[in-house]
């Protein structure tokens, strides 16, 4: 028998005996119980009682007070309100300057029952505005290995001058 046939008959070996402990180990009652448990959540799971205030949304938004992190365009907003550090809604604040790239968003008016593309860019150049509320909302958020839709990331990255100061959220269009 030659090395590789010793390695190979190893292998089949402890894999035989490995499949053989499961088995010992993990009955048929046991993978059936463990089944039954799994069909039976899946079927409970839609019944569940969920917060249907929101339409079925996580994000609970109001129309009226631009300046609190649960108006209603900042639905996907991390970071520090612009409006907040001497800047508007949709204007940096002196100083400053708009980052080239942004996240958008889209965000539910409960006003007017529209879903809008909210722009999300950061100003930069200032050091990070303490003046304002911090905001973390995250409504259409993925992870962080998919960067086009994940919001927790510094959009000064592409200026000049990357330091970030704080977000401004501009209405870009209306989502179909
Ligand atoms: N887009 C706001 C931000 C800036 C720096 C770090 C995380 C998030």
């Amino acid at each position: 028998m030659n090395l590789f046939d010793k390695i190979t008959d190893w292998m089949d070996r402890a894999t035989e005996a490995g499949v053989r402990s499961v088995a010992h180990k993990a009955g048929r009652r046991s993978f059936l119980a463990r089944a039954g448990l799994g069909l039976v959540g899946a079927a409970v799971l839609p019944v569940l009682p969920f917060d249907r205030a929101t339409g079925g949304r996580a994000y609970a938004a109001q129309t009226t007070d631009e300046y609190a992190c649960d108006y209603w365009r900042y639905c996907a907003l991390d970071g520090n309100l612009c409006n907040s550090c001497g800047g508007t809604l949709t204007q940096c604040p002196p100083g400053s300057e708009v980052s080239k790239v942004s996240w958008v968003g889209t965000c539910h008016n409960p006003s007017d029952g529209k879903d809008y593309l909210v722009s999300y860019n950061d100003c930069c150049g200032r050091a990070e505005c303490d003046s304002s509320p911090f905001c973390n909302a995250n409504e259409g958020e993925r992870p962080g290995y998919r960067m086009g839709l994940h919001n927790d990331i510094n959009w000064c990255m592409a200026n000049a001058s990357q330091g970030y100061h704080c977000t401004v959220a501009a209405l870009v269009g209306i989502a179909e």
